[in-house]
């Protein structure tokens, strides 16, 4: 019989990839961490039951996550990434040559070593000289941290549950802020406007009370429900619509999503998501 998993969302739906096997399975301080291996979307990293990445569709979150501040941002000598244990989101981060210095900021150290081992292929840039890989809570980070500010910030974290609840508070975005440079750009995974309305309007909301520009984009992540993403640019200086081309033609060639037309159009907002966003 075929072994199926399925992620329930708010007990009405539910989306399931059918398994092959369970290749790791353990349970840290903080989360149940896993990885299956699945008939459709190849290794798929899952957190306390919640699909986070699979092999098959992960570069349409990573690319999308990181370039659009990476293109944009005046500067990205240094970057921070908060989350993002599987690897991609610095693995985007690295293919750009200005980038001097990423540190990533990882609660769980059970997640890079389940994505090190069993998703080598999303996280390819483990070894990178620039990279600075620290297993520290977000907030002791940005509560305690004497580091100087961050040209880009980008923040990769779990749905609002578990110990990812955090990464969607106000105080949270706001210690954020304070680390970043007056003109940086900050972008973060911002959940689904189809599924979650509420919830992405809510993290606008609180966006806007911290940034000057604040714009939300869109695009396909088909693990996640209903397959509509979004993520949030977000800065007191600058516009997302104004990419440096040098940038982008640095990381066009291994780019599999992003490219210079897309970035125009994934901040071209449907109907239904301005109205929410009363724009
Ligand atoms: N519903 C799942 C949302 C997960 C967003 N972050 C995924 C992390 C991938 N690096």
């Amino acid at each position: 019989m075929a072994l199926w998993y399925d992620e329930t969302f708010a007990d009405h739906t539910r989306f399931g990839l059918r398994v092959k096997e369970t290749l790791f399975s353990e349970q840290s301080r903080y989360q149940k961490v896993e990885v299956i291996d699945t008939v459709g979307f190849g290794r798929v990293l899952v957190i306390d039951d919640v699909f986070m990445t699979s092999e098959y569709d992960e570069f349409l979150y990573h690319e999308m996550l990181a370039h659009p501040a990476l293109v944009t941002a005046p500067r990205i000598d240094r970057v921070l990434v908060i989350g993002g244990g599987d690897g991609g989101t610095v693995r985007e981060v690295m293919r750009h040559p200005d980038v001097r210095e990423c540190v990533m900021i990882e609660i769980d150290e059970l997640v890079v070593r389940a994505s090190k081992r069993f998703l080598p292929g999303i996280g390819t840039a483990w070894d990178d000289p620039r990279l600075d890989l620290r297993f520290v809570d977000a907030v002791e980070y940005l509560n305690k941290s004497d580091d100087e500010k961050y040209d880009v910030i980008l923040l990769d974290g779990t749905d609002p549950v578990g110990p990812g609840a955090i990464l969607f508070d106000e105080s949270f975005y706001r210690g954020c802020k304070q680390m970043l440079a007056e003109d940086g750009v900050m972008a973060l995974q911002s959940e689904s406007p189809l599924l979650m309305m509420d919830l992405f309007v809510e993290v606008q909301h609180k966006l806007r009370s911290l940034f000057s520009e604040v714009h939300p984009y869109l695009g396909p992540v088909p693990l996640y429900g209903t397959g509509t993403w979004s993520w949030t640019w977000c800065s007191d200086t600058g516009e997302p619509l104004r990419p440096l081309a040098d940038r982008q033609e640095a990381i066009a060639a291994a780019s599999k999503a992003y490219n210079a037309e897309l970035h125009q159009a994934m901040f071209a907002l449907p109907n239904y998501v301005k109205r929410a966003l009363k724009l």
